[in-house]
């Protein structure tokens, strides 16, 4: 067994930390830590947030977290951050907004960014949930800072995503242009104490409707998140979710479709790895044929690889 995984199994926080940092610097023991991770599933709920900067996830996710807590549950928090190369400003905000709970066991918080991860965010994120699950946590929660193609991507490993909107945010329109609308499985009106509330409800209600089922309609929950309003509400309705999926083919369509997903990734980084190291096995990177252009540089790389790379 993996040092690392024997440690998790006895609860050594340290161990999950260490093996989420493997997952994010692609180590090349990677995929021998996930194997014997994924064999202790524990079949987890894979909560996504996702929103504009300032909506106020961080602070929802902290209210949550108590909801969760006085459940008896134990959560781990991941909070993304593809845009930035350091953990930059807006996780320190988002650990400030949680340290309330920075000395509970029962809590574990961790922010991920993608440094050099060849299968990017959204693969590095699935297997930290996945350690996260195996580990013991109930709930795993994903946190984006913002609303790009990367947690785009993010979302779509997790069960239920909420997305976060706020009345007094313009933003609408160019998230339903990212195509988040569609990925998003409940929607949450955040600062619901700010004018304008009546007005994206209506909105949303609309599109809702558009894209409702005979057994399934989208929630759309009021929260005030400063004032503590609308937390149960909301945690109620993923927990509707996630009923919905078990209960239903849906969930047993998205996760296969996850998985199928998943495999392409995992053997895209796998080849891509064999070809870089073979080609950097070879001295330099120098052209095999010097007047040639990089495509056929890559052509003639890839036959090469093909012929004496692969064994
Ligand atoms: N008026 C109002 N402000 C809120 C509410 N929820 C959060 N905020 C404020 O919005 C700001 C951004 O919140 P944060 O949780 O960091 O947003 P995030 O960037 O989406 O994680 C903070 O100053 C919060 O205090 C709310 O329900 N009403
Ligand atoms: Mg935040």
């Amino acid at each position: 067994m993996h040092n690392l995984v024997e440690r998790m199994k006895n609860s050594d926080i340290r161990a999950l930390a260490k093996a989420i940092t493997m997952v994010e610097n692609d180590h090349p023991e990677k995929l021998t830590l996930m194997r014997e991770v994924f064999s202790m599933e524990k079949n987890a709920h894979f909560i996504g947030i996702t929103g504009p900067p300032g909506a106020g996830k961080s602070s929802l996710v902290n209210r949550l977290i108590t909801q969760i807590r006085s459940e008896g549950k134990t959560v781990a928090i991941i909070a993304v951050d593809p845009t930035s190369p350091f953990s930059g400003g807006a996780l320190l905000g988002d650990r400030v907004r949680m340290n309330e709970h920075f000395t509970d066991d029962g809590v574990y918080i961790r922010s991920m960014a993608t440094r050099g991860s060849l299968g990017g965010l959204a693969r590095a994120t699935k297997d930290a949930l996945r350690i996260c699950d195996a580990y013991g946590f109930d709930v795993v929660i994903v946190e984006t800072v913002g609303v790009g193609q990367s947690e785009l991507d993010i979302m779509k490993v997790v069960d239920t995503t909420a997305l976060v909107l706020t009345p007094n945010s313009g933003d609408v329109l160019q998230i339903f242009k990212a195509g988040i609308m569609e990925i998003a499985d409940l929607f949450v009106i955040n600062k619901g104490d700010l004018p304008g509330y009546g007005k994206l409800k209506a909105l949303l209600r609309e599109l809702v409707m558009m894209t409702a089922t005979e057994n399934h309609e989208k929630a759309i929950i009021k929260t005030i998140s400063t004032e503590n309003k609308g937390i149960d509400k909301l945690w109620e309705k993923i927990n509707e979710h996630h009923d919905f999926l078990y209960a239903t083919d849906e969930g047993r369509k998205r996760r296969s479709s996850q998985q199928k997903h998943e495999v392409y990734e995992l053997l895209r980084e796998e080849i891509w790895r064999d070809v870089k190291g073979f080609i950097e096995a070879n001295e330099d990177f120098s052209p095999i044929d010097e007047d040639s252009d990089p495509y056929q540089q890559a052509i003639d790389w890839f036959q090469k690889w093909k012929k004496e790379g692969v064994n």
